[in-house]
């Protein structure tokens, strides 16, 4: 088996030379997670066949496509954003998503929380470098949970680039998600128009009473 692996690990970097694709093969319980690297994506601790625990076979199969970058910024603090900020599957459930990264710089799309017994650190991971894609798969536990989905490189999560996958019913929805449970850090400047402009009309509303009782008075 060790000789095919090799057999297989060279054939694919024959096939794809101007990629540098290295695998990176960990034995987890018997069974082979790989981390795929290419010179512009990352695929870390896909599970493509792997049951979590209390999953008798996988529920269903579903495809999303999430697309990262400035045009899905949703609100007026953001600088960055996915187009999809959440996500219903359901328990024991495969889920393949494709990273799509429209931006000129490098993004992230990292799952966190899930069993440390299958997903080391708790971790499912894709990247890929501005204007480029990369797929990767995972199966969810079969317990209702909400998980983080982010950017984890400096800043991008903090500025918009947050989603959430709910499994089954999910929990309790992840703070700062946009769309769904608001922002993170909203720059408070930004609010004092809408300070501005309620205790204006609040003040002017004391001052046309105050003057109305005057006016009733002097008649
Ligand atoms: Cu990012």
């Amino acid at each position: 088996m060790l000789i095919l692996k090799k057999i297989k690990q060279a054939i694919t970097v024959l096939l794809f030379p101007n990629l540098l694709m290295s695998q990176m093969m960990m034995d987890h319980n018997n069974h082979l997670m790989p981390m795929i690297m290419t010179e512009t994506t990352l695929v870390m601790n896909q599970n493509i066949d792997i049951l979590p625990n209390g999953c008798n076979e996988i529920s269903e199969l579903r495809f999303y496509t999430i697309k990262a970058g400035v045009n899905y910024i949703s609100n007026q603090h953001d600088q960055f954003g996915y187009n999809v900020t959440e996500l219903n599957v359901k328990p024991c459930s495969k889920v393949e998503i494709t990273f799509e990264n429209e931006d000129q710089i490098r993004h992230q799309l990292m799952i966190h929380g899930l069993p440390r017994y299958l997903y080391p650190q708790g971790m499912f991971h894709l990247e890929a470098n501005g204007g480029s894609s990369v797929i990767g798969t995972l199966i969810v536990p079969p317990d209702n949970e909400t998980y983080l989905i982010h950017c984890d490189l400096s800043r991008h999560a903090e500025l918009g680039m947050r989603s959430q996958i709910n499994v089954g019913e999910g929990k309790n929805d992840i703070p700062g998600i946009p769309m769904v449970s608001g922002h993170l850090f909203p720059d408070l400047y930004l609010e004092k128009p809408k300070q501005f402009i309620f205790f204006g009309t609040f003040l002017s509303l004391i001052l046309y009473v105050l003057f109305a009782i005057k006016e009733k008075r002097v008649k």
